[in-house]
């Protein structure tokens, strides 16, 4: 039994491992607490990271959570405010209820706790008296840890990291607390320094304060954003950070609430947050490194021309992680040309360009578009792809860490003219050499049975890629029709030939043609053949519709030949 059920017990310490409840935390456990002058010193075996927002010492307990380092006995974890290298005491705790096999920490109006796991992240689950049901579109404070550069020779065994963070300006007139801290078993306790830095900085340009970030203030209104730049050395006898690079080192926490002293002004309405595991933030020994940003110009390449490319696009890639000794940022293009991928052509990122605010190399990329194919076009209205067709510029920017982005821009290639359409015929046309590669198909009248399909007069896939356009021409295959020309009332051929026809029925001229049958989407040939030896010469003729305004129809023809013999 541990007789803790009352507040400002004196002296007071028990060694056991019991949950710790706060709220509707996670619980932490706890090895040790002892009540000593008004300060409860908790040992806590998960990190609890606690603020206060009221603007007065409020009366109470003070607590003290330590939580053991990474190197064991060298040092525990510091939060918040320093006093002579010890963790500050925080005024606030009610009282601690002792409710059968735990204890349960009664907070004053103002305290609040974050109780991370293990590895110094909160629960992502909402609060207790929220559901799943509710909406998650609450207003959302942030607070982000970015690692600037690892404790080596170089910099004087610093670890140097930022810590932004972020109040919407729906908690305006709300009262917040950001505080940080570190393992002392790691980091020097005396001569850590910190300062507030522009947004976008990454350098003190005021003197720094020797101690952790602790500030309290009160939320104006359009809410606030804030960049503090800190600065940790490691301790003495530490030359480099633990082997494992997911241990917390430090962390930063963000509390937001009304203030709850008696000198606020009145009429502050808590809300509640939905999500407060962005509420905290760890920095390990691993440098921070977001993806390379691609910046592109609206105009960075205007709409091109069917059978145009394009030379000196241009873009930016940014980044925040340094090149030095490391490979350079460095991007990919790609064109897709409907699908079709071609890279571009005369890339270079060599351009450096004078970093922005947040980053560490800024470079200007050049290139070339390529002519996919002369026929090649998105668009028959300047800007508008037609249906069903597209191309654009695939650029993948890869920084130093190999970590990378990609961003797709349309590209427009207008149509400039009509093309003719496409279509071949069935490999079973031979060309004949003797005649000027003529496309040629044969039947032999002492075949015997089973006849080829051009005696029996039924080719069914004669006509192969009939297209409006040629290959090439995207736009035009996809609005446009493509249609057998020259044909009779009858869907038949333009032959000449050899008298008497090779056909059954003979025209008064003394040639009968085949036919255009469809079955499905095969396009074929149907006749019937008199047995008489000699040759017929057709006309496929295949032309277009259904053209964008201002161009004229176009056709394709290809001659060939029916020989019997
Ligand atoms: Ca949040
Ligand atoms: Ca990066
Ligand atoms: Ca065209
Ligand atoms: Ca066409």
């Amino acid at each position: 039994m541990l007789g803790l059920a009352m507040v400002g017990m004196v002296g007071v310490s028990q060694a056991a491992i019991l949950p710790l409840a706060f709220n509707d935390e996670n619980p932490d456990l706890f090895s040790t607490l002892q009540i000593n002058g008004g300060i409860s010193t908790v040992g806590v075996q998960f990190p609890m990271l606690c603020g206060n927002t009221s603007n007065a010492v409020l009366a109470g307990t003070r607590i003290a959570p330590v939580l053991p380092g990474v190197n064991g006995s060298s040092g525990d974890f510091k939060f918040g405010g320093m006093t002579g290298g010890a963790t500050s005491s925080l005024g606030g705790v009610g009282g601690w209820n002792f409710r059968g096999n735990g204890l349960t920490m009664a907070p004053n109006a103002g305290l609040i706790c974050y109780v991370l796991d293990s590895s110094g992240v909160r629960k992502a689950s909402y609060g207790l008296f929220t559901d799943g049901l509710e909406s998650t579109a609450t207003p959302n404070a942030t607070v982000l840890t970015r690692v600037l550069s690892l404790p080596d020779f170089d910099n004087n065994y610093q670890f140097k990291y930022l810590v932004d963070m972020t109040i919407p300006a729906e908690f305006a007139g709300k009262s917040y607390v950001i505080r940080d801290g570190f393992d002392s078993s790691v980091f020097d306790s005396g001569s850590s320094r910190f300062c507030e830095a522009a947004l976008g900085a990454t350098t003190c340009t005021v003197t720094p304060t020797q101690n952790s970030i602790d500030v309290l203030s009160t939320v104006p209104a359009g809410g606030i954003s804030r960049r503090f730049v800190v600065q940790r050395p490691l301790r003495s006898g530490v030359f480099q950070l633990p082997a494992n690079p997911n241990l917390m080192l430090t962390s930063a926490a963000l509390f937001v609430s009304c203030d709850p002293s008696p000198t606020a002004p009145p009429g502050c309405v808590e809300i509640e947050e939905a999500n407060l595991a962005d509420n905290v933030s760890a920095g390990r020994g691993v440098l921070s490194d977001l993806l390379p940003v691609i910046t592109t110009a609206p105009n960075m390449v205007g709409v091109l021309n069917e059978g145009s490319g394009a030379t000196d696009v241009r873009f930016v890639i940014s980044d925040d992680t340094s090149e030095i000794g490391l490979n350079p940022l460095n991007a990919t293009v790609n064109i897709s040309f409907n699908g079709a991928l071609m890279p571009a052509t005369n890339l270079s990122c060599a351009q450096q360009e004078i970093p922005q605010p947040g980053e560490q190399i800024r470079r200007t990329c050049r290139f070339d578009i390529p002519v996919y194919d002369p026929n090649f076009a998105t668009d028959s209205v300047a800007g508008t792809f037609v249906q069903g067709v597209q191309a654009s510029i695939i650029i993948t920017a890869v920084d130093s860490r190999n970590q990378s982005s990609t961003k797709s821009v349309p590209l427009h290639i207008v149509s400039l003219d009509n093309d003719p359409p496409s279509f071949s015929l069935s490999p079973i046309a031979i060309p004949d050499e003797g005649n000027g590669k003529l496309p040629t198909v044969s039947c032999d009248l002492n075949q015997q049975p089973p006849y080829p399909e051009q005696c029996l007069g039924q080719i069914t896939n004669f006509i192969l890629n009939r297209k409006p356009g040629p290959p090439g021409a995207a736009d035009e295959n996809a609005t446009q029709t493509a249609f057998f020309a020259g044909v009779d009332a009858s869907n038949k051929l333009s032959c000449t030939g050899s008298i008497p026809s090779i056909f059954a029925t003979a025209f008064p001229g003394g040639l009968q043609s085949p036919k255009y049958i469809t079955s499905g989407s095969q396009l074929g040939l149907q006749y019937q053949l008199s047995a008489a030896p000699g040759y017929a010469d057709c006309w496929i003729v295949v032309g277009d519709t259904g053209l964008p305004a201002g161009q004229s129809y176009n056709q394709s023809q290809i001659l060939f030949r029916i020989k019997v013999d």
